[in-house]
């Protein structure tokens, strides 16, 4: 797509009217299902209702405020159309966050649902030119819906360029400012050529469904981008709970499903009680996913969880693998369109199974719009350097460490928290785990393991000495969690990542 005039809007959505499918399922809930033809006259409803009411101008910026819904998809399609540049948020953001993105992002236009009007009310700002309300749910109207009543079902899409800035993500960083990073129109198709075809190769008949918001990357390919791309159809949750996920897949005959390692964990103990027969894909990201929980999915289902990392700088997944190639407990290989290394702090490629940073480069990569320095320090010599440790075998495979803040050193061990927590969740009274180091004026850092019973009752100090002998019998003895505390939830972003640092 170099160099040309590209609207990724009409290879994503119009060209499937063109081409005489507008009849197709599209977005599917528990209520309703749009068709493509549906999602089309919407999109250009709000296209409308952006240049004739709203004052848009082309680049400006647009924030979604919106659970998994389908108008929400209407609007990052719409503002697309119209020439504006999506910023799509987590649902569970507060004022204070989103008063941050709005200045960060220089934000004009906000579309909130009024179901999440009451953080929004709350935030001022001088960047902030329109706040339009929507109805997100099934039925009731709001100000958007009274303003596209009477807007034209079609538009003339603004004549953007491939390496046009289309969407603006958020990195989820743990301290700091948070770090703006552009994807193009070029983008946003390239990653629909990419992992779906390395990995999942679908058709139009597959039916997608997933808990990641659309407002993370992971969530917006898996939701949006790739089912749309092919054709498809995708299942919207606005609340997603492993028992509505799988109540989903029962009842809508899901085929591909996009989640996380937490919620595979939580499925795998349910899924007796649903038939799931219809589901032929099951894809892990977001977080390592743990070779145990791997297992248990393929003893419960005899499907194999593809495994994948990317990032929101990278946009999507760009080392995964597929049913045939697949070294279970190995993220994989790098997919049709990146190259991947392992390097060190010099950025010299380490030897095979040494562990070093992630280095990769292909199809997208890192943009950020307010951090220069982080932009010198992400993207060296062409290669985007990723956070996390990883080593690579002799067959290609990349093999999850740590992320690149997660070595506990303990008395001159380098100790993987990871590896302590895959540990710990082979032991039956284990349901979750994360692992921090915790300071210590003799060991530099002590082991210290936040453990959720699956029987929070046994949370007792007999049971913290039982979990500490047995992880000795079973592991190198210097690795043992020599601090235990029980909890009932582990904190975790919204995206389901565990938040280590407010552990720390
Ligand atoms: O965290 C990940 O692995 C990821 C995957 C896909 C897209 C975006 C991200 C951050």
């Amino acid at each position: 797509y170099e160099n040309e005039m590209l609207n990724c809007v009409e290879r994503l959505l119009d060209s499937h009217i063109k081409n005489g499918n507008g009849n197709a399922p599209c977005l599917r809930t528990f209520k309703k299902t749009w068709t493509y033809q549906d999602l089309f006259e919407k999109a250009n409803q709000i296209a409308n209702v952006l240049v004739d009411d709203l004052g848009l101008q082309s680049g400006n910026r647009v924030l979604i405020r919106s659970a998994n819904n389908p108008m929400m998809v209407a609007l990052w399609f719409g503002i697309l159309k119209a020439g504006g540049i999506v910023v799509a948020t987590m649902p569970l953001l507060r004022s204070k966050e989103l008063k941050t993105i709005i200045e960060c992002a220089e934000i004009s236009h906000v579309f909130c649902d009024i179901a999440l009007e009451s953080e929004m009310d709350l935030v001022d700002s001088d960047f902030l030119k329109r706040i339009c309300k929507f109805c997100g749910s099934e039925s009731g109207t709001s100000e958007l819906e009274n303003l596209m009543i009477n807007k034209p079902k079609t538009f003339t899409n603004f004549h953007s360029k491939s390496d046009s800035v289309a969407l603006i993500g958020f990195t989820s960083g743990t301290t700091g400012l948070p770090k703006m990073t552009a994807h193009y129109h070029k983008d946003i198709l390239n990653i629909c050529e990419a992992f779906p075809t390395y990995s999942l190769q679908p058709t139009a008949n597959d039916i997608f469904t997933g808990s990641p918001p659309i407002g993370f990357t992971f969530g917006l390919g898996g939701l949006v981008l790739f089912p749309l791309y092919f054709g498809a159809s995708t299942f919207l949750i606005e609340k997603p709970t492993p028992d509505i996920l799988l109540q989903a897949i029962q009842e809508h005959k899901i085929t591909i499903c996009f989640t996380a390692p937490t919620a595979w964990r939580i499925i795998t103990t349910k899924v007796k009680d649903y038939d799931i027969s219809s589901l032929r894909k099951c894809v892990s990201a977001g977080e390592t996913l743990p070779l145990k929980v791997w297992e248990d999915w393929y003893n419960a289902t005899g499907l194999k969880i593809i495994d994948g990392i990317g990032a929101t700088e990278m946009l999507h997944i760009f080392i995964s693998s597929n049913e045939e190639n697949m070294k279970p407990g190995s993220t994989g290989l790098a997919i049709t369109g990146y190259e991947a290394k392992i390097i060190d702090n010099d950025g010299n490629e380490v030897t095979k199974n040494e562990p070093g940073r992630l280095a990769v480069r292909g199809i997208t990569g890192c943009k950020y719009l307010n951090r220069i320095e982080k932009q010198q320090e992400y993207v060296q010599n062409g290669w985007n350097i990723t956070g996390d440790i990883f080593k690579q075998d002799e067959d290609g495979y990349f093999w999850f460490v740590a992320r690149g803040d997660d070595m506990i050193i303990s008395s001159g061990y380098n100790i993987a928290a990871i590896e302590v927590e895959s540990v710990l969740l082979t032991h039956e009274e284990i349901l979750e785990c994360a692992v921090v180091g915790l300071p210590d004026d003799e060991r530099g850092m002590l082991v210290c393991a936040h453990i959720v019973l699956k029987d929070t009752a046994k949370a007792t100090d007999n049971m913290k000495n039982h979990i500490q002998h047995w992880f000795k019998e079973v592991a190198a003895p210097y690795k043992y969690p020599r601090v235990i505390y029980f909890t009932d939830a582990l904190p975790k972003t919204e995206t389901g990542k565990i938040q280590r640092f407010k552990l720390k």
